[in-house]
């Protein structure tokens, strides 16, 4: 069983073991979702949800003429906020490619006014700035009659719809992102919850994304613990060991590196009615959140039509980055700790240094941090580098607070160990 439905005996190559000690370092990145549904601003499930019939939704390709899209800007947006790589969906559940392929003329390039290929200007300006790239790729097809959405299922293939040549259509999309487009590092699948019961040959399709590029980490979004093969599992808008949304449940946190990703709105597609931001301070507690969880965080944006990136989220982006820039070396190259999420916060750490990030202050004088076996030989404020009074006991640390300058996010306090 677990052949077909995993890569079985997978042992990661020394690249890709690198390249999880490097994607752990990262910490930030930027998600996004970007295709012809932006045009309706309704997210990017607005054909399902309206029931537009797929050859209506089709014609939006015609009207998709992002003339402002800039591939720079947008990876300025995201170094700005301190992000150190971004995911983008090369193709969403409706089955429109938003890059150059020779396997549908569903894309960008052939069916849209707009004639050129996003994603290779995206990647080549990320590999200019050092930005990391990963493509989004949906199993998930509404569209294509090979898949035959809403199809049944028995003995692993959907009863209507010609399953093999579904398999081999995505196998030669993911051939070419992985080899036509350069730095690409990971591949993030998403829409196998929609088919439980069908058999993904994710044997095949792993193997071939490790034969092409050993180093490219594969994740999969099927809310399940990791399977053969993923060398990252991603728990979507709740941090590791959550279930605030349901989609966790059967996510059992298992011992590949950790992302998690949430929206900066409501919303993953571009939607003009969702006015639900999140504040500056939310989205640096989430990011905080997940580095004490030893997790990446993944911050959406639903770039607009046109290409241009809603002004709520760039501002906030940049008031994140403030924040990050500052207190960087706390987040960036750090992972979890032996130390559980406490009522005040989380810590990380790196080296001989751990981090304790006070996001709710505690209503004592000092800030306790259980169980802490290094001997700890000096404790300071992150932000000014002023010295913190502390008692190490059996039991844990005691930092006494009198005097800190809180920030409204995080106080950070450095403890050096021995
Ligand atoms: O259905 C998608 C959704 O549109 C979006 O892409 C998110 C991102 O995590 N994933 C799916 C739901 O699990």
């Amino acid at each position: 069983m677990l052949a077909t439905f995993a890569q079985a005996g997978y042992v990661p190559a020394k690249e890709n073991l690198a390249q999880r000690q490097k994607f752990q370092d990262m910490k930030f990145g930027m998600f996004i979702h970007w295709g012809i549904y932006s045009i309706l601003g309704d997210g990017e499930w607005v054909m399902h949800n309206r029931k537009i019939p797929y050859n209506n939704y089709k014609r939006l390709a015609d009207f998709f003429n992002p003339q402002e899209f800039n591939a720079k800007e947008w990876v300025q947006v995201a170094k700005k906020a301190g992000m150190k790589y971004i995911t983008i969906t090369s193709r969403h559940h409706d089955g429109f490619s938003m890059f150059g392929t020779k396997f549908s003329k569903y894309n960008i390039v052939d069916a849209t006014p707009y004639h050129k290929d996003p994603l290779m200007e995206l990647a080549k300006e990320c590999q200019k700035e050092g930005i990391e790239l990963h493509f989004y790729y949906s199993l998930l097809d509404w569209g294509r009659p090979d898949y035959a959405f809403g199809s049944e299922i028995v003995d692993g293939k959907p009863v209507k719809g010609d399953w093999d040549s579904y398999i081999k259509f995505m196998k030669d999309q993911l051939t070419e992102l992985i080899t036509k487009y350069p730095g690409v590092k990971g591949i993030w699948f998403d829409g196998d919850w929609e088919r439980r019961k069908v058999n993904w040959h994710y044997d095949e399709i792993y193997a071939l994304i490790h034969k092409l590029n050993p180093a490219i980490m594969i994740g999969n979004n099927h809310h399940l613990a990791p399977k053969p093969g993923e060398d990252f599992q991603m728990f979507e808008k709740d941090l590791p060991g959550q279930n605030h949304t349901g989609f966790s449940a059967d996510a059992t946190i298992g011992n590949l590196p950790l992302e998690t990703c949430e929206t900066i709105n409501g919303s993953w597609g571009f939607d003009i009615k969702d006015n639900n931001y999140k504040t500056t301070k939310q989205l640096i507690r989430y990011l905080v959140g997940a580095a004490g969880r030893n997790a990446n965080f993944l911050l959406n944006i639903g770039p607009m039509p046109n290409g241009k990136i809603q002004p709520e989220f760039t501002d906030t982006l940049a008031a994140v980055g403030r924040w990050v820039n500052k207190n960087g070396e706390s987040i960036y190259g750090t992972r979890g700790t032996y130390i559980d999420p406490q009522p005040w916060g989380v810590v990380t750490a790196k080296g001989k240094t751990m981090y304790a990030h006070v996001m709710d202050k505690p209503a004592e004088a000092y800030v306790f941090i259980p169980g802490v076996k290094e001997k700890v030989s000096k404790v300071a404020l992150l932000g000014n580098g002023s010295s913190l009074k502390f008692k190490q006991q059996q039991e844990g640390i005691f930092i006494y607070t009198d005097g800190v300058a809180w920030d409204d996010a995080d106080t950070v306090m450095k403890l050096t160990v021995q």
